[in-house]
């Protein structure tokens, strides 16, 4: 049995507490606490420290943090960074930079999507369609030039698509651990 610390991140709005949520078989413990800055994302409460879940994939425990999309709240990052195997970047198609909020993340846990493995979730398509996925891959491939980053169209408030993107990554994170193990 194997345990996974896999870490969300991304812009507020994106849907981080909302993946965990629908991901999660533990009542989830969160820090939402009102929003200060309602005018530069809808909606009422955003999380101050972390999200935190489980999920059984028989026969591996997965642990599920999921980080503050304000960056006051960084020094947060630097606890979790070390501890997690795997990175699952979230972002909004009707954020107003997407990529640069990719970017950021990418550059931020470069050691781990390295180390580990990552995959990027861009959610609410449904609300705006664009031509973004091509631009998230090229972002991507920008900042790991050395790995295939795989950019998946999803809705943190699917289970079973958070499913999918979730054991696509804890796949990718297997199969290096295999490779780097293998003579
Ligand atoms: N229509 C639509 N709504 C979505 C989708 N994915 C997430 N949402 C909604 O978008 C909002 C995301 O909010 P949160 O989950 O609080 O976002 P967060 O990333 O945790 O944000 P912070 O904690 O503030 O950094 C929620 O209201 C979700 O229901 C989607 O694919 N389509
Ligand atoms: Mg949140």
């Amino acid at each position: 049995m194997a345990e996974y610390v896999i870490l969300f991140a991304g812009p507020m709005g994106a849907g981080k507490t909302t993946a965990i949520r629908s991901l999660s078989e533990i009542e989830v413990v969160s820090t939402e606490a009102a929003n200060s800055e309602p005018g530069a994302v809808d909606k009422p409460t955003t999380t101050v420290a972390m999200d935190y879940g489980e999920i059984d994939l028989d026969p591996d425990m997965v642990r599920l943090y999921g980080i503050p999309g304000q960056e006051r709240f960084d020094f947060m990052w630097d606890i979790l960074r070390e501890r997690a195997m795997g990175l699952i970047v979230l972002v909004n198609a009707d954020d107003p930079e997407p990529e640069r909020h990719v970017h950021e993340q990418l550059t931020a846990f470069a050691e781990l999507a390295t180390r580990g493995g990552v995959v990027v979730g861009v959610t609410r398509y449904d609300i705006q369609r664009t031509d973004i996925g091509d631009r998230i891959v090229a972002t991507a491939r920008a900042v790991l030039p050395d790995r295939v980053t795989p950019v998946f169209a999803v809705d943190a408030r699917d289970q079973e698509q958070m499913r999918t993107l979730l054991l696509s990554l804890i796949a990718d994170i297997e199969t290096r651990h295999a490779l780097a193990a293998a003579p």
